[in-house]
């Protein structure tokens, strides 16, 4: 076994009695559903919202059949090492707002383990998780609107604690990494995820009562490429210059050499320099 691999001992359940006795938010995780082995906490969490969950529901699973990432990427989810959550939000906000949910949870991420690990966790817009160049969390947000407000947001979060890098496939070896790995030792998944559940609490009460404004600027301070030069990809047309931050929708703002602001809403971003 190598120093990055760590043993089974933590092929135990969740215990999530631990987790409800120490919790102290005032509207998420009233309601932990627990299951084993599902084929998607999201898809779940949406079952349960269009059957009437209610806000602050969450469900968590030690193992995903079918974890998902965005545009249909697989997200890896071996039993009892990391966690997988959903939430089931009913937000107090327009439907043009629903973007802001999933940074929110980005910096509600980024500052729960950065407070762990002891030093910044960087966030990779749009909404990836990164220390020491590696990803070590990802966001799925999928939101029900009609025309006038949000029905629902499920927000799923997937986040490496004990993942050893052997026990990763080939293509994930490099690329990501794990809080176990990060610290070299491992870490309580339950102590994570109610200080998790805690900072999301925070993070959601301030973007209803507050706005996002404050969260912007926290997201900000921890975006991997903040003024560095990057290319951006848009199908045909390519965009070079500066990237400056976000809008409120969750738009990337670029700007070029000819000081051109663009808001780049999806598409392919890469640095063009350390
Ligand atoms: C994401 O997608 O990063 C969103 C991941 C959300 C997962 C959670 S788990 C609970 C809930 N239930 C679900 O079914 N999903 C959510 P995206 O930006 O598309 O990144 C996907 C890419 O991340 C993959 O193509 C891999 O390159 C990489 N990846 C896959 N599994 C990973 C893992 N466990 N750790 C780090 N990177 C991973």
């Amino acid at each position: 076994m190598s120093a990055n691999d760590f043993p089974p001992v933590t092929a135990r359940p969740l215990d999530l009695d631990r987790v409800r006795a120490d919790l102290r938010a005032r509207r998420l995780g009233f309601a932990l559903h627990y299951f084993a082995l599902i084929d998607s906490t999201n898809s779940e969490a949406r079952r349960r919202a269009e059957a009437g969950a209610g806000d602050g529901e969450i469900v968590i699973a030690d193992s995903q059949a079918q974890g998902r990432g965005r545009l249909g990427r697989v997200w890896e989810s071996p039993p009892f090492a990391n966690l997988y959550l959903s939430l089931v939000l009913r937000p107090n906000l327009a439907p043009a707002q629903a973007p802001q949910i999933t940074l929110m949870a980005a910096v509600a991420l980024a500052e729960t383990v950065g407070s762990f690990l002891g030093r910044p966790a960087a966030i990779k817009w749009p909404n990836d998780i990164f220390v020491d160049g590696k990803k070590l969390a990802g966001i799925l947000t999928e939101a029900a609107c009609n025309s006038t407000r949000i029905e629902y947001v499920i927000l799923g979060i997937g986040l490496n604690l004990n993942y050893g890098t052997e026990s990763m496939p080939d293509t994930l070896r490099h690329r990501a990494t794990s809080m176990a790995q990060l610290c070299g030792q491992f870490v309580s998944r339950e102590k994570v995820l109610g200080r998790l559940i805690q900072a999301l609490d925070r993070c959601y009460g301030e973007l209803e009562s507050f706005g996002f404004e404050g969260l912007r600027e926290r997201w900000e301070e921890r975006f991997i490429w903040r003024g560095r030069r990057v290319r951006v990809e848009l199908g045909d047309q390519l965009v070079v210059g500066r990237a400056l931050g976000i809008e409120a929708g969750g738009a990337l703002i670029v700007e070029d050499d000819d000081g051109r602001r663009h808001s780049i809403v999806a598409g392919d971003v890469i640095p063009l320099e350390t």
